[in-house]
């Protein structure tokens, strides 16, 4: 049955369901059937209801809404029309067949539960394939981002909830990423939320048993979304838990903490089991507490909610519990093979594995703004060596540190049109003091191109004034709408401008391609990063500049490129748009050549990325906060002199490494376990750990056990000093030669589109010849997106080092003249 959705002050005069609130107006669904023309359209415009997909009334519905302040809510009626008569045709009569039947709301038909759970799966895929490219570009962000929300968004994402929270089980949120975004964005708008609830899914769909059941097998295997996961057949499948009430950070943080203490408990509990005297009772019984505490959070936030008592569940008691949950048993499993706190890996659910390896190793903690968080100092830190390395590069070649405001006027930012228009949706504004609003509302710079350059055109006068090279360290604010990540992609950053001016693109150029070589330099030799320099096509470079420059960097699990930081030659642009000319040697008037070029903390995600293990951390030594830690292992059989002498001689070692320049740190708290700290300082990325143990304290050695690859040595402390930097200069190689081997073994090259989907499927990189067209990078981006799993492909960039192209070589997609070897990717 059709339904119909209309809004108007709910005076629960209608009989309908109301299922959001925006504002003074419900939006509330009435089934067509008992439409009986009764209400004002006027009043209560309904949106959908007449067979066919008219959407009369959806202009009125829009403004009414739209003048309550809060959902700016216009779309083209053709497009709301479509995206209604979707729902209406495909999505949701599958979710309520799928819907209905688990809830025992209408008997259960093998049968058309199977065609209804495929079909249901295939219109997820339909709208996964749809949204992807739109999420994609940031152009195109017409619905579904929460702030320009249509009524026949909420139509689909009510349709979707039902779906999610009763017949999709979890592992469809990898399979449809963007269709989870959808859901998850529109419903965090609060009226929506208010009404349906924050939606989840459920971890494991139990297809009941019925009298026609006797096909389990070709249940099991159907291409469903409700794929059943568990062996148990019996009852309806009451969803384990309800809607969580955190956002996915907060979980994920919630879990890291949980999972850390765990490791608390544990060492503690091993610690006395072996016999320590220093571990109390009281102790072990206070960290078992705070750790049913912070698992009671995480589950809280998780929407986890208690077993109802057997008979006194809302099904009147004929429905089982809830089977245990697959996930916890799995989470249990990898606790116990990583033993280490982390409950994810790398190679099964890498998303997990950063969101808890940031928190984990203390890198990051979340915070209550999506897409913000708190660099804690163990981040700070790495950052602060990239910061010292660049900072005194670009001092060498009479680049200056300055400052300029973080607001930005509106005609400021707007001055150059054609640079801003594309990345306006990303901009923030501040519109109001206290309670009153701003006259004119105010940008927070995203960059900092308008911001500096009309003083530039003040300060060039003659070419006696040139080179003008300017940087500052500073945060910008760019509001994604894409899935935060952190460091990788957040909505506030730190990074570092550069802007400079030259007389000619001579040196502009010859400026571009040092910073980048800089920008390689703070890849490959302080984060063992490896890098692909080069320069980005037409349709992948700054918009505003005459090219761009990058180094893009591969994250091996997940086979996707990154783009580690951009070098562009700006040519003469911006100097038109703002003025900057002078008066040049021959006492003409010439206009500027321009450069701008940055790089951020995304740098620090991208090493976690590379490097980090189902352990924790891994960190370079060069960036490592701490590059050795020496912990000290008393036991409980040693005389106090003994005691004494061991912490003296720790105190001693570690000052010998202070003095050989190391950055080192005495790690003999003695109310944790060495085991404990073990852990803490593996998680954390501490490249060296010094073992110092009562019969080391006899020989006058240590146990140096290496991060990257637990290799153990024996040293004397009289060549600590000297071997441990050593060390980490080994580590540091070997990890570069790794990543440098892994990134090498995942370039795939094709001169046909033969296997080009295939190898991003198989998280490689390609690289192709290519003919350099906008068209082209077009018709990759939808094959790929068509054809393969993953994604749409791009360009990643033409890599200054190319092979030999040989005379009549084709590209490979268009069959046209190659010009060039360019390298493609999934990418972040
Ligand atoms: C987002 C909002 C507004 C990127 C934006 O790469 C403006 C922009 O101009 C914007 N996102 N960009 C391009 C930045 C170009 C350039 N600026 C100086 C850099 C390096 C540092």
């Amino acid at each position: 049955m059709a339904l119909s959705m209309y809004t108007k002050p709910h005076d629960g005069s209608i009989k309908s369901k109301v299922v959001a609130s925006l504002g003074e107006h419900d939006i509330a669904f009435l089934p067509l059937a008992s439409y009986d023309g009764a209400i004002d359209p006027a009043l209560a415009p309904i949106l959908r209801g007449v067979p066919g997909g008219d959407v009369a009334g959806a202009t009125t519905c829009a403004k009414a809404l739209a003048s309550t302040g809060t959902y700016p809510m216009y779309a083209p009626r053709e497009q709301v029309d479509a995206w209604v008569k979707w729902d209406d045709e495909v999505l949701a009569p599958r979710v309520a067949t799928c819907v209905k039947m688990l809830r025992g709301e209408t008997p259960f038909v093998r049968a058309a539960f199977d065609d209804a759970a495929t079909r249901l799966d295939a219109a997820l895929a339909e709208l996964e394939r749809y949204l992807a490219p739109r999420y994609e570009k940031d152009d195109e962000r017409f619905m579904a981002d929460g702030e320009n929300l249509t009524l026949a968004d909420v139509f689909v994402v009510c349709s979707l909830y039902d779906a999610f929270s009763c017949a999709v089980d979890a592992a469809a949120k990898e399979r449809y990423p963007n269709v989870c975004r959808l859901l998850y964005t529109v419903a965090a708008s609060p009226g929506i939320q208010k009404a349906i609830g924050t939606p989840t899914s459920v971890d494991a769909v139990t297809i009941p048993s019925s009298g026609n059941n006797d096909s389990g097998a070709a249940a099991e295997s159907a291409a469903t979304a409700a794929k059943p996961r568990s062996s148990s057949r019996s009852a309806p499948a009451p969803a384990a838990t309800g809607p969580p009430t955190g956002t996915p950070e907060e979980i994920a943080a919630a879990e890291a903490a949980a999972s850390a203490q765990g490791l608390v408990v544990k060492s503690l509990k091993d610690a006395k089991k072996a016999g320590d005297a220093t571990v109390t009772d009281d102790q072990v019984k206070a960290a078992v507490a705070t750790l049913l505490e912070l698992k009671k959070r995480a589950d809280a936030l998780k929407g986890v909610v208690a077993a109802p008592p057997k008979g006194k569940g809302k099904g009147g008691g004929e429905k089982k519990p809830p089977p245990a949950k697959k996930e916890k048993a799995g989470n249990a499993k990898a606790i116990k093979e990583t033993g280490l706190g982390l409950t994810a890996s790398v190679e099964d659910d890498f998303g997990a594995w950063y969101s808890q390896v940031v928190v984990a190793g203390e890198l990051i903690e979340y915070y209550d703004i999506s897409g913000c968080y708190i660099l804690r100092p163990w981040a700070y830190s790495m950052w602060e060596c990239i910061k010292d390395f660049f900072d005194a590069e670009i001092k060498k070649t009479g680049v200056e540190n300055c400052y300029f405001p973080l607001f930005v006027s509106a005609a400021r930012l707007e001055a150059e049109k054609d640079h801003i228009e594309d990345f306006a949706p990303e901009v923030a504004w501040v519109t109001r003091s206290g309670q009153s609003d701003l006259d004119i509302p105010i940008a927070v710079r995203p960059t900092s191109e308008t911001v500096m350059y009309p003083q530039f055109a003040n300060w060039i006068r003659s070419h006696r004034d040139l080179p003008l090279k300017l940087n500052q360290w500073c945060n910008v604010v760019r509001w994604e709408f894409k899935h935060p990540t952190p460091f990788i992609r957040s909505r506030e950053f730190l990074w570092q401008e550069g802007h400079t001016a030259f007389t000619n693109k001579k040196d502009a150029d010859a400026e571009v391609r040092h910073i980048l070589e800089l920008y390689r330099r703070v890849y490959e030799e302080l984060l063992a990063v490896p890098v692909i320099p080069g320069v980005k096509s037409e349709k992948e470079k700054f918009a505003g500049g005459l090219y761009t420059t990058t180094v893009e960097a591969f994250v091996p699990a997940t086979g996707r490129g990154i783009q580690g930081a951009t070098s562009h030659c700006l040519g003469q642009n911006f100097a038109k748009m703002f003025d900057i000319t002078f008066e040049n040697a021959t006492g003409g008037r010439s206009m500027a050549w321009q450069n701008s070029w940055g790089c951020t903390t995304r740098t620090i995600g991208v090493a976690v990325m590379v490097h980090g293990d189902d352990i924790g951390l891994v960190l370079p030594p060069r960036v490592a906060p701490l590059q050795a830690v020496v912990i000290t292992i008393p036991n409980t059989k040693m005389s106090k002199e003994d005691t004494g002498r061991m912490k003296e001689t720790g105190q001693k070692m570690t000052a010998s490494l202070l003095a050989a320049g190391m950055r080192a740190k005495l790690d003999d708290r003695d109310n944790y376990t060495p085991g404990w700290k073990y852990n803490h300082w593996e998680l954390k990325g501490v490249p060296l750990r010094c073992e110092f143990g009562p019969r080391d304290l006899e020989a006058g050695h240590c146990v140096v056990v290496r991060r990257d690859n637990r290799a153990k040595e024996t040293v004397k402390l009289e060549d600590l000093p000297t071997r441990l930097p050593k060390l980490c200069e080994e580590m540091q190689a070997d990890m570069l030669a790794r990543a440098t081997k892994k990134r090498n073994e995942a370039i795939t090259t094709c001169t046909s589109w033969d296997g080009f989907v295939a190898a991003l499927d198989a998280k490689k990189m390609v690289l192709t010849p290519w003919c350099e067209t906008k068209e082209s990078e077009e018709l990759v981006k939808k094959r790929s997106m068509d054809d393969g799993e993953g994604g749409a492909a791009k360009t990643l960039c033409i890599p200054f080092i190319q092979p030999p192209l040989e005379p009549g070589t084709k590209c490979f997609v268009t069959g046209a003249p190659a010009t060039t070897w360019v390298i493609w990717g999934r990418s972040y």
